[in-house]
């Protein structure tokens, strides 16, 4: 089958659904009729597409946890917790490392040994083994909407189970879920996996049945400029649309500086709806997710409160229709439900209080929507240009060339020669452009304003810069600065100790 943005061949579909099907047992189950009719029955306000629209019409940000545990029981217990005492808006169905690499007959080690043990001995919830009864049990027993959350690369068979098994929101990209967790698998491959998810959710719609898709924004979530997960953002957008999504949700992760992440959010929905307009795609619906802060967090809790609220300030002035909480254990690993559920209260509590401010617009955050908006264009435009109108085309490419290149990525399909570095009130700019095809005004920007840090600092921009960068948040600052210009802070042991808990979030297959 030949890489293209067009809508899959019914034939093609067909015969890798058969494929597909027969991955694990539990394939069996999936009837795609008898699902539409399940879904039918399935209350709007459990409907996830159908609560965003209602929450972009009335400007309300949403909060959604992420949560999953091997035993179906006790993942019903957690995400009831989640949601009655959390107050959870949107609940998630995050799944566990062993499926999200198709390696089922270990998840089903891992069920066996969590029953043997009676703890959870997998990351998440490993709904293919499930199969599509206890996917529904999920569905049913929840009030509110429920999203399958995940980092899989090639996520069709768990497409299959969950969508049949109720769940009304999909996460992931071929791009967002390859390169950020990946090392060895070609991009090509997992655009066309993921055209078949897309291509099954457009086949729901088509019979009345709304599922959302979410491509994952925030990519490797360690200082990656808005621009680079922008075009990503909207390739994914326009490929998704192109095989009959509807409700799409596109994501943006935290840099930390709040003009740029609220320019970010304001410019996201502009540039997609532009170039789906663009190509031709009107039939759609588009809403915005923000990720609170997906780098190192701080171990101390109390700090890692902080990095919480910051992140939830900005997803409501921002007015991103959706925010992904982080808890008190990032730092830690897997949080208990008691920890999850307080991370989602303290980011409620400041959305409810600032549900009815805006930022005013100031020569200062329309420099930043200008900027990200010129970026994203340029990316976007050669991507077209190098995919001779064709986006599929042209991503693939582009990786190649290192158009689009995604810092501290572990895919091999991935340039990764540019560098990033925060300015001096901690944006992220760029310290090397690769092969980005930016203009000399836009690379100008970026380099005066990290020359304007390294003069604050005291240094010549280097590597350092990023390395510094990269562990701040978790030692309890933003800007990674040398010490001595952290007037008065002493970097204690125990600072330096919660700053290890690591760059990226993702496993590597
Ligand atoms: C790319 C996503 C990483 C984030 C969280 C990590 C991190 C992963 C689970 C989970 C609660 C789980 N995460 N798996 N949170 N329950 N089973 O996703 O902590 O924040």
């Amino acid at each position: 089958m030949e890489l293209t943005v067009k809508q899959m061949d019914p034939e093609e579909f067909t015969r890798q659904r058969q494929e597909v099907l027969a991955q694990w047992i539990t394939g069996k189950d999936v009837d795609f009729e008898e699902a539409v009719v399940y879904h039918k029955n399935i209350p709007l306000s459990k409907v996830f597409a159908h609560k965003l629209e209602e929450g972009k019409r009335q400007g309300i940000t949403f909060a959604q946890p992420r949560a999953g545990v091997a035993l179906l029981h006790e993942h019903l217990e957690l995400l009831q917790y989640l949601q009655d005492e959390g107050g959870a808006d949107f609940l998630p169905t995050t799944i566990d490392s062993y499926t999200r690499q198709n390696r089922y007959t270990e998840a089903q080690a891992g069920i066996e040994e969590s029953r043997a043990v009676g703890r959870s001995m997998l990351n998440g919830f490993p709904a293919v083994n499930h199969g599509v009864a206890a996917c529904r049990q999920v569905v049913e027993k929840m009030q509110v909407p429920v999203q399958v959350r995940h980092g899989t690369p090639d996520a069709r068979l768990l497409a299959e189970i969950t969508l049949a098994g109720g769940f009304t929101a999909y996460e992931g990209g071929g791009i967002s879920y390859n390169i950020p967790y990946a090392k060895d698998v070609s991009i090509e491959s997992t655009i066309k996996y993921w055209q078949y998810v897309d291509r099954l959710v457009g086949l729901y719609e088509e019979r009345g049945v709304s599922i959302n898709r979410e491509p994952f924004g925030p990519l490797t979530g360690t200082l990656v400029p808005p621009a680079i997960s922008h075009a990503v953002a909207v390739i994914e957008g326009v490929l998704a649309v192109a095989q009959g999504v509807r409700s799409l949700t596109l994501g943006y992760g935290q840099c930390g500086n709040l003009l740029q992440d609220v320019a970010a959010l304001h410019t996201l929905p502009v540039v997609a709806e532009e170039y789906l307009k663009k190509l031709g795609y009107s039939n759609f619906d588009l809403t915005t997710v923000f990720h609170q802060w997906m780098g190192g967090f701080p171990q101390d809790e109390a700090k890692a409160y902080g990095v919480i609220s910051w992140g939830a300030t900005v997803a409501a002035l921002g007015k991103a229709t959706k925010v992904i909480v982080k808890t008190p254990h990032e730092a830690l690993g897997i949080p208990t439900k008691e920890a999850n559920a307080a991370g989602i209260r303290t980011t409620k509590q400041i959305l409810n209080m600032l549900k009815d401010q805006t930022l005013p617009m100031t020569k200062e955050l329309a420099l930043e929507e200008q900027m990200i908006l010129r970026e994203t264009r340029a990316i976007l435009d050669k991507v077209l240009e190098l995919g001779e109108g064709d986006i599929a085309v042209g991503a693939v490419r582009a990786f190649q060339a290192g158009v689009i290149d995604v810092p501290f990525a572990p895919s091999r399909f991935n340039a990764g020669k540019i560098l990033p570095a925060r300015d001096s009130q901690g944006a992220v700019r760029m310290l090397d452009f690769g092969n980005l095809p930016f203009d000399t005004e836009i690379k100008a920007f970026h380099q005066e304003r990290i020359a304007l840090r390294g003069r604050d600092e005291g240094r010549d921009p280097s590597f350092q810069m990023v390395i510094d960068d990269i562990y701040a948040i978790g030692k309890g600052m933003l800007v990674g600065r040398p010490r001595s210009k952290e007037a008065g802070l002493r970097w204690s042991a125990f600072e330096e100790r919660g700053a290890m808990s690591g760059i990226s979030q993702c496993e590597i297959k």
